[in-house]
């Protein structure tokens, strides 16, 4: 039977409320922070309200399981209650988060509407098969090697993967290149945060890879999806506004200028 230390649970326990806090508090930033970018833009930072809002949900229903799955036991270390938890949270979380991250990059670029709709079709199809192929694996008991079916659902949720990637960097790459000095640059960083944070994901999916088993890799998963997600939904979302931020000014977009009507 699994058992953490007082010093394990408190860790990840810490890093849930860290999240949630992270992710409310961050909306409300781009609630208040909406007339500071031109009115095209402003649905950029919806949708990231919308992100960070359903993180913060789950996060909620993460931290109830998490506390509800372990008591105190009489050595003072931390003993499973007999309540699972349930990590199912964190994949309908990215089910629906993943697909509007890409759809906030995309309405900020400002593309022509037609090659808009065509990346979103091709990255919100590729993001919903990254995520459902990769729970099979995550919920594996038994077996986790790498060559176990574990490892099979990665390798099978990283064709997606590789293909957004393919996507930001092949295809839209030129549409990048293109965006003046400031927002250019903003862009470019933005798509590597988007691979940093990313990229972190399947690196802590194969903890149990690297021989890591029972409470430490529990700790290990959860302290760096949440970790990760704090950086990909709430750094990212800070990002989308620096850029939708730079992109109004180059359009001569004033903060608290009025417009009168003629
Ligand atoms: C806010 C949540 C985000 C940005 C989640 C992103 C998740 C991934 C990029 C997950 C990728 C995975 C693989 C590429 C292979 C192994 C299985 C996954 C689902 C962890």
């Amino acid at each position: 039977m699994e058992q953490l230390t007082f010093g394990q649970f408190n860790l990840v326990y810490n890093m849930l409320s860290f999240a949630i806090a992270a992710m409310i508090f961050s909306g409300v930033f781009f609630v208040l922070a909406r007339n500071r970018v031109a009115p095209q833009y402003r649905i950029s930072l919806i949708v990231s309200t919308l992100v960070v809002g359903i993180a913060a949900y789950h996060y909620l229903r993460i931290f109830n399981s998490w506390e509800a799955a372990y008591i105190i036991g009489e050595a003072g270390n931390y003993v499973a209650s007999g309540k699972p938890f349930n990590d199912a949270y964190r994949y309908i979380d990215w089910l629906l988060t993943v697909p509007l991250l890409l759809v906030e990059l995309i309405l900020v670029m400002g593309l022509a509407s037609e090659k808009r709709s065509k990346m979103l079709t091709k990255l919100v199809i590729a993001s919903f098969l990254m995520i459902l192929l990769g729970y099979p694996g995550e919920i594996i008991t038994g077996d986790t090697s790498m060559f176990s079916e574990r490892g099979l659902w990665g390798l099978l949720s990283t064709i997606p993967f590789v293909y957004i990637l393919y996507v930001l960097w092949g295809e839209l790459g030129s549409t990048i290149s293109n965006q003046s000095g400031k927002t250019g640059i903003l862009l470019r960083n933005i798509r590597l945060l988007l691979l940093f944070t990313w990229g972190f994901y399947p690196i802590v999916y194969m903890a149990p890879f690297f021989g890591w088993e029972g409470a430490t890799a529990t700790v290990a998963i959860q302290v760096g999806y949440s970790l990760a997600d704090v950086l990909a939904k709430a750094g990212y979302g800070l990002m989308i506004y620096a850029i939708a931020r730079s992109k109004s000014e180059d359009e001569g977009y004033k903060i608290g200028r009025v417009v009168t009507a003629t």
